[in-house]
């Protein structure tokens, strides 16, 4: 609020003093709190937690991606050292691959992308659920410490076929 009182110590703009008000001030002090606290939430998730974002790999064009590598030939890829990494394509209504095994421990890296309409990716179980726009890679890596089977399901409506649209992830115990 401007308070037209002349103040020759405090000249604001035009030479009239700024006055705030108390209550004014209290909101602003608590936005600004509220704020700092989400950014602080953010940032504990994040780095704390080890919570993700899927991250947008790369763009590619949804009308010519499945034919050229690697989305040509989608699958695990065994890249050494405990790490994977798998393709998947989403089209109505199947995931390419349908299933996908992999040892107890394996770190996995999943790519994932649609040649058609939005689809979404839930592992089951897991904190892996990406939205899979066409034309853009979603990205996320998860640690897998337990034998079992991880079910991933599209869950953003699709069309007709859409309930069917499923696969599964096998965490496969070493040496039985
Ligand atoms: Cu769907």
């Amino acid at each position: 609020m401007i308070s037209t009182d002349s103040d020759p110590t405090n000249p604001g703009e035009d030479g009239r003093t700024h006055h705030l008000d108390v209550y004014e001030r209290r909101w602003m002090i608590a936005s600004v709190a509220l704020l700092v606290v989400f950014a602080a939430s953010v940032a504990v998730a994040g780095f704390g937690l080890g919570f993700q974002v899927p991250g947008h790999e790369s763009r590619v064009d949804p009308n010519t991606v499945a034919d050229s590598p690697p989305w040509n030939n989608p699958g695990l890829r065994d890249l050494g050292n405990g790490e994977y990494e798998v393709y998947v394509i989403g089209r109505q209504y199947l995931f390419e691959p349908n299933e996908i095994r992999v040892p107890v421990g394996a770190t996995v890296t999943f790519y994932v992308t649609s040649v058609d309409v939005q689809h979404g990716f839930k592992l089951q179980d897991t904190n892996i659920n990406m939205q899979i726009v066409p034309g853009h890679i979603s990205k996320l890596t998860r640690t897998f410490e337990k034998a079992g089977e991880f079910p991933y399901i599209c869950n953003e409506y699709c069309g007709l076929g859409h309930a069917s649209m499923a696969g599964s992830l096998i965490v496969e115990a070493q040496g039985g």
